[in-house]
């Protein structure tokens, strides 16, 4: 008998090598959404047009398969499904946004309806033990407002200021995470630089979007700045801002390690430099390379605004934490290493791509498997903005509708929490994952066709049951072991 049992270990140690990645127990896990994905209810209670309400009911709209978010996930009705889901894993921690558009009219006016509706949410996961993690803007902006430019106007700094206000007003008393701004990069080169989302502006060679950019981190400023002074003493939150960025591994070994530290600059860099470094302002590598180029096209200033000494000051240190969407990384090459490569529109003048012989490809074009670039960003973080508190705010993979057996996201979210864990045992300071997304949702310009969520929703259903994954079932594991499991052969 006790031979047998020796040669079972044996041939199983021989044929695998399990490994345990472990998190330290007060880390929290939970899952992400934002209002316009999963809230539906578009013109109800006195909700006001988004820009995204525009984008999609535009004829024909840009959304691929003609859907909109009017109803999604219905959460606006359903949101104690979306609590029970999260109740049924154990998750800690639930990351959502709330609409500008329920919250305030056109003339700025409380609409207590949307007030109420984020009150009942709030309260019910604090019943439940789990902790509101709010984003306040997740693009989708009343579109009154971008009929003023949006976010291209500097006075929509002071627009924002009055949401924001109302949002720590009402819900600061329960709510502790704040979040300004979901992923500006994506919504000013999406929506003013490529015309590739809401509201599909498009100006060539970066200039709404740069513009957008500067609005957005003093908006972000100044609702940190009113934080502190008018909430933080009695609510004693954290206020954040999400920037999303993969890291840039060199293709081959003539590609620099300048090269890879220039790219995640001007991505990460254009948004984090301001706040979470001592030099404060854009990267200076930046500043200086579109300061020259505007020059050089005979433009009268910058395609990069100039801040203030007051505003830099006012930028500098305004964040409790940093919040990261880690989904995907990249290849880099600078030009001067491609010979007859034209650089136009390119101000970094680096070519950055996936290899899809070297990694996995989800159902979105976007999003290849790189885990190891999840430990390798947090790691630069670390060394580049005096490691930072930081919250995984968003990582996720994209299939079929209706993938109930999704082993390929289990693959993806396995490997993922590995290089995390690698990340915190390599001493960054990590406190929080949240996955992209709790429920399948309105994939904005993909509509239905690609789906994120760990628990999947048919949108013909009136009930929009929220139907368990597969990769629900790593997460109820991992909320009571504390650690994944990997067979390493
Ligand atoms: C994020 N990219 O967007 C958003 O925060 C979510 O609302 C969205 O549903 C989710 O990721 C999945 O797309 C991104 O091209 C969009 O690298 C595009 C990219 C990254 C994030």
């Amino acid at each position: 008998m006790k031979t047998l049992i020796f040669i079972t270990i044996l041939i199983v140690t021989v044929s695998s090598e399990i490994k345990r990645y472990s998190f330290p127990d007060d880390f929290l896990f939970g899952a992400a959404t934002a209002s316009y994905q999963i809230e539906g209810a578009w013109n109800v209670d006195g909700k006001i047009p988004s820009i995204w309400d525009t984008a999609s009911h535009r004829n024909p709209s840009s959304v691929v398969d003609g859907t909109t978010g009017d109803d999604a996930g219905m959460s606006y009705y359903y949101y104690e499904k979306d609590i029970q889901a999260l109740k049924d894993i154990g998750f800690k921690v639930y990351r959502f946004s709330i609409a500008w558009t329920r919250m305030l009219t056109k003339t700025n006016q409380v609409n207590q309806k949307g007030i109420d509706y984020y009150n009942k949410l709030i309260d019910r996961l604090k019943e439940e033990g789990i902790e509101p993690m709010v984003t306040i803007y997740h693009w989708d902006l009343p579109q009154y407002l971008q009929d003023l430019g949006g976010w291209t106007n500097p006075r929509i700094v002071k627009y924002f200021e009055i949401f924001a206000d109302l949002a720590f007003k009402s819900f600061g008393d329960r709510v502790k995470e704040w979040i300004t701004f979901n992923e500006p990069s994506v919504f000013c080169d999406e929506g003013y630089g490529w015309a590739s989302h809401a509201p599909e502006i498009r100006t060539d060679k970066n200039i709404g979007n740069y513009l957008c950019t500067h609005h957005v981190l003093l908006a972000h400023a100044s609702a940190y700045r009113m934080y502190k002074e008018k909430y933080f003493p009695s609510q004693q939150g954290k206020v954040g801002i999400c920037l999303n960025s993969g890291f840039n591994y060199p293709y081959n070994s003539t590609v620099t390690q300048e090269t890879v530290d220039k790219a995640v600059n001007f991505y990460l860099g254009r948004f984090a430099n301001a706040i979470f470094t001592e030099e404060g302002d854009y990267p200076k590598i930046m500043r200086d390379a579109i300061n020259e180029k505007s020059k050089n096209e005979g433009r009268r200033w910058s395609r990069l605004p100039h801040f203030t000494t007051a505003q830099i000051e006012s930028l500098k240190g305004s964040a409790d934490f940093l919040a990261i969407n880690y989904y995907s990384s990249n290849f880099v090459v600078p030009f001067d290493l491609l010979p007859g490569w034209d650089p136009a529109g390119s101000d970094n003048e680096i070519w950055g791509f996936h290899d899809p012989t070297i990694w996995k490809r989800a159902k979105s074009v976007w999003l290849y498997q790189v885990p190891d670039g999840l430990r390798d960003l947090l790691i630069w973080i670390k060394d580049h903005y005096n490691n930072p508190l930081v919250y995984i705010t968003e990582n996720g993979w994209s299939d079929e509708p209706m993938t109930i057996d999704d082993y390929d996201r289990i693959e993806y979210l396995n490997l993922h929490l590995k290089a995390l864990s690698q990340a915190i045992d390599a001493s960054c300071n990590v406190k929080a994952y949240t996955v992209w997304s709790l429920i399948d949702n309105f994939e904005w310009m993909r509509g239905y066709t690609e789906r994120f969520g760990i628990y999947a929703i048919n949108f013909t259903d009136p009930e929009r049951q929220r139907i368990p994954k597969k990769s629900v079932a790593l997460f109820k594991d991992l909320m009571q072991n504390m650690y994944v499991e990997i067979d390493e052969n």
